[in-house]
Formats: structure tokens, C-alpha cells, sequence
């Protein structure tokens, strides 16, 4: 049974769910956030209509603003969703500003697989895609800023040939000149390095650029067979932790640290209770404040969407214990 990390704190409420938003909405969760302008911005995830057995009639990305990262404005509408023959959603975004452009990644839920997304979008209303991979692929994020001339994306392809045909995803990291194209592809670490998942691992919200290297969040998934209904299904039988590692700041694909126990995993009431898939911790977002307080957001039970603070300082220390 794991805890959430000592250096933690969390809010004592969610920062955002159904109830806040003007639309139809069911389940808000798994959400980015960045600094635009002046601005905290937030794209969440909206499950809505009718709950049909595992999933809900339609997802879509909501946009939010705030001025403090804690209290936040929902626009009256939802801004990004993608629905045609082939494709029937997207969902779990991240932001990432490079150079002062807003780029966003999703997961496109497609008739022949999942594939990752990048799209630009200068007012949050219009998004204009870059590029989407081959299936499989999702949780993809980009760096803040160019490694060695290229920009960085970490993500989490899906062998299953490879892989004992079951669930065994790692996170890997990818190169490209210009966010079309995308090479120089290499494992950053094996669901087996991390003790507290036997499951898949993958990348979580964007990294933040320290001096002793790339500080990242990933979620990291346990499976216990014999778990029974944790939520809304029959069963439900995986937990999600958040984890953090610190990535090498001239090659991200090498992992210098990172904790070896869960950094974050439900345990408040508001994400447990009435959740629909219980115990699922999934970061998209961080901001790093001038004086040092990293802002962590996560989807908690894939039902709300939460908010934690640590200070910088302790998380690369945990990284290196
Ligand atoms: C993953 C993704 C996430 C979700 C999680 C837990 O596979 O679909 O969007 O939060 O499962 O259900």
C-alpha cells in the first residue's frame, strides 16, 4: 500500500469538475496547463452523455483561464473535438509553450488505433495540426525548448508483438527538425525500472528545466488481478501513480534520477468517492513559480481534476536520493 510523498501538498478540493462546467459534462479530468500570455490556461478532458458500460458518449477538450492557477474561468463552449469516420476522439492534452507558441499534444482515438497528435494554436479555438503518429502511440509531450537543434517529444508507443503480447509500455523519447518528421527514436525507461508498476508506464505532464536536469512526472500503473468494482465498472482492476524522475539536460533520454516510490497517489476523499475508475493519479500539467513551488495538476479517478505543490528543490532531491 503506498502513500503520497511527505513533500506534497494537496489542495482540499478539486480544482475543477462537472459541476463547473456550462456544458454538458461528465467526468473532467486528465488535464493540461501552462503559463500563455500572462495567463494560467488549462485544456481539460470532458467525458459526456450517457455512460454506455466502459465508456461515454463523446470526449471533448474544454478550455479554461485563471489568474492564480487555483480558481479557474470555463469558456462556454468546448474548443477542440475530432469526430468523423475515422476518428472518435481526442483527449489527455498537454501544453507546452516553445519560443512563445503554443503547441498542444492529444491521444486520437482512431478505427485502426491510437495515435499521438501535435497541433499549434495561437487563441485556444482554432487548433491546426502538425502531425500524428502511427498507431500505437499516446502521452506524448514536448520539451519547452530545443535539445541540441531539435525539438523533443517523450511518448509511449504500445508494442504488444514484442512485449509478451500484454500491457508491458515503456517511455520513449523522439527527435525532429521541424514537429512533422520524427526520428532518433530511444527508450528512456522500461516499465521494469520502476518498482511500483508491473504493468506500463508513461510520460506524464511537460518537463520543467532545472539546473541539475529535466524534472518530469510519469504515471505509473500497478495491476492487481484480484481486485473486484473500484468505480463504476464491474471491475476496475489497475491503480495510477504518479511518479518523477530527472532527466539529463543535454540528453533526455538518459534518466540521472528519479524516486523509486509513488510521488502521488489517491488517498483524498474528493478522489476517491463516487470516482469511476478509483485510484488513478494521471498528471498532464505542471507550472514552475518564480519562488520555486512546482504546480502539479492531475486527473484523479479519471473524474475530477486535482492540484498538488511541492517545492522544486525537494522533488530533484527525491529524484537523487
Ligand atoms: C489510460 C488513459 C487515460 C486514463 C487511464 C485510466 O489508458 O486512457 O486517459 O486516465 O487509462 O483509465
Amino acid at each position: 500500500m503506498y502513500k503520497t510523498s511527505d513533500i506534497i501538498k494537496k489542495l482540499d478540493k478539486p480544482v475543477l469538475t462537472k459541476d463547473d462546467i456550462p456544458y454538458s459534462a461528465s467526468l473532467i479530468f486528465n488535464a493540461a496547463v501552462e503559463k500563455y500570455n500572462g495567463k494560467y490556461v488549462m485544456l481539460f478532458r470532458n467525458d459526456y452523455g450517457e455512460f454506455r458500460n466502459t465508456s461515454f458518449e463523446g470526449t471533448n477538450i474544454g478550455f479554461a483561464t485563471s489568474d492564480d492557477g487555483i480558481n479557474w474561468d470555463v469558456s462556454d463552449k468546448p474548443c477542440f473535438e475530432l469526430n468523423d469516420e475515422e476518428i472518435n476522439r481526442v483527449y489527455d492534452p498537454r501544453i507546452t509553450v516553445i519560443d512563445g507558441v503554443c503547441y498542444v499534444c492529444f491521444a486520437v482515438g482512431t478505427k485502426h488505433g491510437v495515435r499521438g497528435g501535435i497541433a499549434r494554436t495561437d487563441d485556444f479555438d482554432k487548433f491546426d495540426i502538425i502531425s500524428l503518429s502511427v498507431p500505437d502511440n499516446r502521452n506524448m509531450v514536448l520539451f519547452p525548448e530545443k535539445i541540441n537543434g531539435n525539438f523533443v517529444r517523450l511518448e509511449r508507443p504500445m508494442p504488444v508483438y514484442s512485449r509478451d503480447g500484454k500491457d508491458r509500455f515503456d517511455i520513449w523519447l523522439s527527435e525532429s527538425p521541424d514537429l512533422v518528421y520524427w526520428g532518433k527514436s530511444r527508450l528512456v525507461m522500461g516499465v521494469e525500472h520502476v518498482p511500483f508498476a508491473n504493468d506500463k508506464i508513461g510520460p506524464a505532464a511537460q518537463p520543467i528545466k532545472t539546473d541539475k536536469g529535466w524534472l518530469t512526472t510519469f504515471h505509473a500503473v500497478e495491476l492487481d488481478p484480484t481486485r473486484g468494482k473500484n468505480g463504476w465498472e464491474d471491475s476496475w482492476k489497475k491503480q495510477y501513480y504518479a511518479g518523477i524522475m530527472l532527466l539529463d539536460l543535454n540528453d533526455p533520454s538518459k534518466v540521472i534520477g528519479k524516486y523509486d516510490k509513488p510521488l502521488i497517489v489517491c488517498d483524498k476523499d474528493y478522489e476517491l468517492e463516487g470516482g469511476f475508475r478509483k485510484d488513478v493519479i494521471f498528471p498532464c500539467g505542471n507550472i514552475l513559480e518564480d519562488n520555486g513551488e512546482v504546480k502539479i495538476y492531475y486527473g484523479a479517478s479519471d473524474t475530477v481534476e486535482c492540484l498538488a505543490t511541492a517545492d522544486v528543490n525537494d522533488l530533484i532531491k527525491l529524484c537523487l536520493e
